[in-house]
């Protein structure tokens, strides 16, 4: 009756390799074919290839994370159709190969966004952290981007001139990378000069122009998914509110409601991730879980600790603003459910989302929140917290 635990691997050059990941408990794999450019179409015969090497090692390829979406799609210009025949032509290729199970996001130029990827926490370990006043400095200093400063509050514009005052010249283009040359998963990464021009694609693009895009493209491939039993899974925004004057539409129960309204297929649902839809104060966890439930095909479990203007850390899986008690219950819930009510696809995948870098994970090269042990760490806490909660149900 738990929820299936997963693990993510980048594929070859991942530090944390399969035969570790096999000695950790968890059943699936969540991987991509990171090595095929984004928009052409991933082949049968490349799916096997990477599907062999996960079985292996005793385990399966249990979710695809992700196919790109590419840019041309997000903003409807250019080859949008052909990217979009090619996106239902890897849909259909996946589940030749018996994979049903992928998440994909529609954010903007810029897939997830951190400032810091070593922020140290006071125990010693080191924590992703999006500070919305390095931020802004970022945007309005570093990018200069115009009528940036209209994006934040005078008092954020005002701690950001004194942030940048203080930035050293290693510091700024440690911030630049670290915002703009992307992070684990993310399949693009950018110079200061070509992400203005990526920027200004958007210049047309306003908050319902994207979500008419958003939509059109569900439209699309949920058909040909549900055609050949594929369930897709879309990533929220993260962080999830708008940055860089780029629009969202994707950060709130609201726009997650709005999507599966529109393209009303059991095909058309949700990567559930609680790290992304937690740093948003009005998102209600546990009454989305409860409420999305049986359009939740994919969950990423981690918790973020806010301050008052905007900026996060990334906290241990079981503290910061997440009830992940709640959470938890509600998910267990809906996996009693279908386990009873349906009669395929009953799986409900979840892997420990990031982690602290800490122990070992300090001295190794690791992929910024991928780490082996601090993931590990948030694992064991994820599964202790699942079984206490199937016992207490079975108690009831
Ligand atoms: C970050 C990840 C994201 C995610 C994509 C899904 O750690 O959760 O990069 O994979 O947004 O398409």
């Amino acid at each position: 009756m738990a929820l299936e635990a997963t693990w993510r691997w980048f594929g070859g050059n991942d530090p944390v390799s399969l035969t570790d990941i096999r000695q950790l408990g968890v059943e699936g794999i969540v991987t991509a074919l990171h090595h095929i450019p984004n928009g052409a179409v991933w082949e049968v015969g490349a799916i096997k290839e990477h599907q062999k090497q996960i079985e292996a090692a005793g385990l399966y390829w249990s979710v695809v994370e992700s196919i790109p979406v590419h840019e041309d799609i997000k903003t409807r210009s250019g080859n949008y159709k052909q990217y979009i025949q090619r996106y239902q032509e890897t849909l259909i290729n996946l589940a030749t190969c018996g994979i049903d199970t992928v998440c994909y996001n529609f954010m903007p130029v810029l897939d997830w966004t951190r400032t810091h990827l070593d922020y140290r926490l006071p125990n010693g370990v080191k924590a992703l952290k999006f500070d919305l006043v390095a931020f802004c400095a970022f945007d309005l200093f570093l990018l200069q981007r115009p009528k940036a400063a209209a994006s934040y509050a005078t008092t954020t514009v005002e701690a950001a001139e004194n942030y940048y005052k203080q930035l050293g010249e290693e510091q700024a283009q440690q911030l630049t990378s670290n915002i703009l040359a992307g992070l684990p998963g993310a399949e693009e990464g950018y110079t200061l000069n070509d992400f203005r021009e990526k920027l200004a694609t958007y210049d047309q693009i306003d908050d319902k122009k994207l979500r008419q895009h958003l939509y059109a493209f569900v439209e699309e491939i949920a058909p040909v998914a549900a055609s050949v039993g594929i369930k897709l899974a879309i990533h929220p925004d993260d962080p999830p509110f708008p940055i860089l004057g780029l629009p969202r539409v994707l950060s709130t129960e609201a726009d997650a409601q709005m999507l599966l309204a529109q393209v009303n297929s059991p095909a058309n649902g949700l990567c559930f991730c609680t790290g992304s839809y937690g740093v948003y104060e009005g998102n209600d966890l546990v009454g989305m879980a409860q409420r999305l439930a049986s359009r939740i095909h994919f969950i990423h479990l981690r918790s973020t600790k806010r301050d008052e203007i905007g900026s996060f850390y990334e906290a241990d899986h079981l503290e910061g603003d997440v009830d992940m008690y709640g959470v938890m219950k509600a998910l267990l819930a809906e996996q009693i459910r279908r386990k009873q009510v349906e009669v395929s696809h009953t799986r409900m995948p979840f892997r420990p989302d990031h982690g602290h870098q800490m122990l070992d994970d300090l001295s190794k090269k690791t992929n910024p929140g991928y780490t082996a042990i601090g993931r590990m760490k948030g694992l064991a806490a994820l599964q202790g917290l699942q079984k206490g909660v199937i016992k207490s149900l079975e108690l009831t």
